[in-house]
């Protein structure tokens, strides 16, 4: 292994052994571009994968917020600024009671290379809380969100960082975000968050665009191994949020046969096809479990997940969608799929084939959809809003989706000509990491050491 490479990635075993999800996160980008480190000695001089690997900046806060009994409750946030090289800080919020370091770190790593694929002026970072939200009222996600941002406030802004959604962040969320940034800082400033409720800011096409977004991407990938695009082959989608529900919705519209989705506690599986209306009706209205689909569809079955590997996998598909949350397909469920003939994988949520379950599908000859490239579509959608916001304009749906739609294209012919390149055909996780690094990478270079 080329030398440089190897006493960086010991470096930062060193220093973060405690953050496993981030270690994995650098090791797989750090692995992939070797052939790139092989071919530029001078990025040692100037130390450019050290810089790359340490976030500029990780703040911590304490959020405390009063329930519905009277408790007071007291919850950890955080945001990670990890570059602002190519932009403004630019990613997610997660709430969510898993939510660590190591997972905020991740995310704003991935965040990065995902941004520059995307080729709009955007750096990486990412935020959240080991917070909750599950089975709370109205007015405790509104006061928790108001003592989030009354921290979080001091330090973003539209030219210096921008928040969205993630796992347990969505409209409501931002609603309440943005009312309280507004009301602390007296300035209508709409680009300082996106994701926003239509009638104040927000952008057409964003709710739908991670999920619209790695459909197009599948659909190009397909298209190019000959594969006649999505019409006709069956699908399943882990996850029943945001970016599970919109990715259905565009499969459905290509023609194909969707027969399983999930929650965190298991996934319902009908093979006649997934009533999505009933989906969206349990979960965007109610926040119902995705069990409740039996209570209409009586003949579909509710499989519970039991351990780490999730029941989802186990299903027959020519297509896994895993949209949920990293790692949730394991080795294990990676030799299950493709022992019943899996095609193709796209990740529409961040990491979440473990590192071996990639490898095995690479190894299999199975196309992976990696998620910096094919889950980039809502951060794309994202920066389309603050362009509108800056603009004080709206644009059409049509608009905003024929952009989403371009831009996918975009990043799966950076991909391919990346893979192809260094010799590495049809391998997208590669050719994603690879293209992203060379853009960095010059960036770096020409701003000094900083
Ligand atoms: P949502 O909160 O809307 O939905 C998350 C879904 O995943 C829910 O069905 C949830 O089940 C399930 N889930 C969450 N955590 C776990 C877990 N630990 N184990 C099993 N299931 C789990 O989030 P999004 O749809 O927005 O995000 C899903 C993924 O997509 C995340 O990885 C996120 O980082 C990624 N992503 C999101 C983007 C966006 O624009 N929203 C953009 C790019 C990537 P339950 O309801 O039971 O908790
Ligand atoms: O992981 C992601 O790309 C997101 N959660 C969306 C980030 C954004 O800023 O829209």
């Amino acid at each position: 292994m080329n030398k440089y490479l190897k006493n960086v990635l010991s470096e930062v075993k060193k220093k973060n052994s405690a953050e496993k999800e981030y270690l994995q996160a650098v090791e797989e980008v750090l692995l992939s571009i070797e052939p790139v480190i092989d071919k530029h000695p001078e990025y040692e001089q100037i130390a450019l994968l050290e810089r790359m690997v340490e976030p500029e900046r990780i703040i911590t806060f304490r959020v405390p917020y009063v329930n519905d009994k009277g408790q007071v409750i007291v919850h950890r946030g955080y945001r990670v600024q990890f570059s602002s090289l190519i932009g403004p800080y630019k990613g997610g919020l997660r709430f969510h009671p898993t939510v660590n370091q190591s997972i905020m770190k991740f995310l704003a790593f991935e965040q990065i290379f995902k941004n520059a694929l995307t080729g709009l002026p955007i750096g990486g970072g990412k935020g959240g809380s080991d917070f909750d939200p599950k089975g709370k009222s109205d007015g405790e996600i509104m006061r928790f969100c108001q003592s989030f941002m009354t921290e979080l406030q001091r330090h973003i802004g539209q030219d210096i960082d921008v928040p969205a959604g993630d796992i347990g962040v969505g409209e409501r969320e931002i609603g309440y975000l943005f009312g309280q940034y507004k009301r602390i800082k007296d300035v209508y400033e709409g680009g300082v968050l996106t994701g926003k409720g239509l009638s104040y800011g927000g952008s057409l096409a964003r709710k739908e665009a991670t999920g619209f977004g790695l459909v197009y991407f599948m659909r190009e990938m397909l298209d190019n191994a000959g594969m006649q695009s999505l019409k006709g082959k069956t699908v399943t989608i882990s996850g029943a949020g945001n970016v599970a529900i919109y990715a259905c919705e565009k499969a459905l519209e290509y023609g194909a046969k969707v027969v399983a989705m999930s929650d965190s506690k298991g996934c319902i599986y009908d093979k006649k096809g997934i009533d999505l209306e009933l989906i969206k009706e349990i979960k965007e209205q109610h926040r119902g479990p995705i069990s409740e689909y039996l209570n209409i569809h009586k003949k579909a079955e509710f499989i519970e997940r039991k351990n780490e590997d999730s029941p989802i996998w186990e299903i027959k598909t020519d297509i896994a969608l895993p949209c949920a949350t990293q790692n949730e397909l394991t080795l294990n469920s990676a030799k299950k799929l493709v022992s019943n003939g899996i095609i193709a994988v796209g990740e529409g949520a961040n990491m979440p084939c473990t590192k071996e379950a990639t490898e095995y599908f690479l190894k299999n000859n199975i196309l992976v959809a990696p998620a910096k490239a094919s889950n980039a579509g809502g951060v794309a959608t994202s920066a389309i809003e603050m362009s509108q916001n800056s603009m004080r304009y709206y644009m059409p749906f049509e608009k905003v989706d024929n952009k989403l739609n371009n831009i996918m294209v975009n990043i799966f012919t950076s991909c391919k000509s990346a893979s192809e390149k260094y010799g590495l055909k049809n391998n997208y996780v590669a050719g994603a990491n690879i293209a992203s690094f060379t853009k960095l990478a010059k960036a770096m270079q020409a701003q000094g050491i900083v």
